[in-house]
């Protein structure tokens, strides 16, 4: 396992988080995804033989938020 920590705008309240977390944890290869409104930042622990950081934005941003 792996873990990346990526900064996620656009989050404004709790439904925000929640949001992510649903999108992060219901991606493949997502074993545990913590999110952070204070921080603006998701850290995410995933198996990099099945998704990568790269694909981690694309689903955040797929959801209307931004990643960085
Ligand atoms: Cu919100």
């Amino acid at each position: 396992m792996e873990t990346t920590t990526l900064n996620v705008g656009g989050m404004t309240c709790g439904g925000c988080v929640g949001s992510v977390t649903r999108v992060l944890q219901s991606s493949p290869g997502v074993t545990a995804a913590e999110v952070s409104l204070d921080r603006g930042e998701a850290k995410i622990t995933f198996d990099p033989a099945v998704t990568s950081p790269a694909a981690l934005r694309k689903a955040i941003e797929a959801a209307g938020f931004t990643a960085g």
